[in-house]
């Protein structure tokens, strides 16, 4: 189906969401090695509005060709008769302009894939397969179904966007048997997981710093099962603002929660509080827990935050990061029994 439309065509913008995570980038880099490969008169545009993290793609194939600008700009500039959106499901992702956007896309046919389903439907193409990746989705309709030929070198690109949002297939998902044939495709031809995921999943020294502040406040209420820790104003004045930038201590703090104090064998769930980067004498906490033991959406929604069951977090007034620590642990021995699942 989409192969007509591409041997039809003469130009094609390839764009993905604000704020691309490595998925964003692979699949816009696999989309152009696809569409150069297979139908060589089309003129290709991959057009980004945001670039978080994109020196850590830069050894893809193709990477040259990414292009920074804003996206209804770029639209009605190179003029393409397709626009394909990729790995988000509505149009408001993918531009801080979304009327100028809905402008500039009135007369294109617009493609959108992605492997979450619902979305906007006003889009020409919807293709949306509840997947790993974006990544995954593209191969699956484009190679397999269509079968187009794959280019070489995509292996890197293909595990970039598959690793990183499967988390190293970390969650179950739908047809993992076909992603797992590609994936084998790919290990058998010399590749490994290794590789990928030490540098998706890689972290920098200013994650570390920010570790080892949190590692050396921690604590544990061993009768309630969890642990928390803090990072005092102090410290974080003297060794954190100004020093590490906002979206790092955001990172860093999201990697020691979820993948160094959470998995302590003897809790089930695990918080910390911290100085907030954006508004000073603000606080934010965040929690996490294990599957099936702690609902943190509940516990977050009684201070005006929200999240997802098994993580969440809030902002809170205060006058230090220890004063609100002291403040929710006295809460939690008095009423953390609420929010325990299965009692
Ligand atoms: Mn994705």
């Amino acid at each position: 189906m989409l192969k007509q439309v591409f041997q039809n065509a003469n130009s094609v913008l390839i764009t993905s969401h604000l704020g691309p995570d490595y998925d964003a980038y692979a699949s816009s880099l696999l989309t152009y090695g696809i569409l150069k490969e297979n139908f060589p008169h089309l003129k290709l545009n991959i057009v980004l509005e945001s670039n978080a993290h994109i020196q850590n793609v830069s050894d893809l194939r193709y990477f040259e060709n990414i292009e920074l600008g804003n996206l209804p700009q770029n639209v009605t500039k190179y003029n393409p008769e397709i626009v394909i959106f990729l790995d988000l499901n509505q149009y408001s992702g993918y531009s801080k302009d979304l009327q100028q956007l809905r402008e500039s896309l009135k007369d294109k046919i617009t493609i959108n894939i992605d492997h979450h389903l619902q979305g906007d439907t006003d889009f020409t193409y919807q293709i949306r397969e509840k997947r790993y990746a974006c990544v995954d989705v593209l191969y699956q309709q484009l190679i397999v179904k269509e079968g187009l030929k794959i280019y070489q070198g995509y292996e890197n690109t293909y595990l970039t966007g598959l690793i990183h949002d499967s988390l190293r297939f970390y969650y179950s998902s739908s047809n993992v048997r076909e992603s797992f044939n590609t994936v084998a495709d790919i290990l058998e031809s010399g590749y490994t997981i290794r590789d990928i995921s030490d540098k998706v999943f890689g972290i920098s020294k200013d994650d570390l710093k920010i570790i080892s502040l949190f590692t050396q406040n921690i604590g544990y209420d061993f009768d309630n099962r969890y642990g928390y820790s803090y990072i005092s104003d102090e410290v974080y004045t003297s060794e954190v603002e100004g020093k590490i930038p906002q979206g790092k201590y955001k990172m860093a703090k999201r990697y020691f929660l979820d993948e160094i104090f959470l998995k302590v064998e003897e809790i089930d769930f695990c918080l910390v509080v911290y100085p907030s980067m954006v508004v000073s004498g603000e606080y934010e906490v965040s929690i996490r827990s294990k599957n099936s033991t702690i609902d943190c959406i509940m516990f977050c929604q009684h201070f005006n935050g929200g999240g997802h069951i098994t993580g969440g977090g809030f902002t809170i007034n205060g006058n230090s990061s220890k004063e609100v620590l002291d403040m929710l642990v006295g809460y939690i021995n008095l009423d953390m029994h609420k929010y325990r699942i299965n009692g």
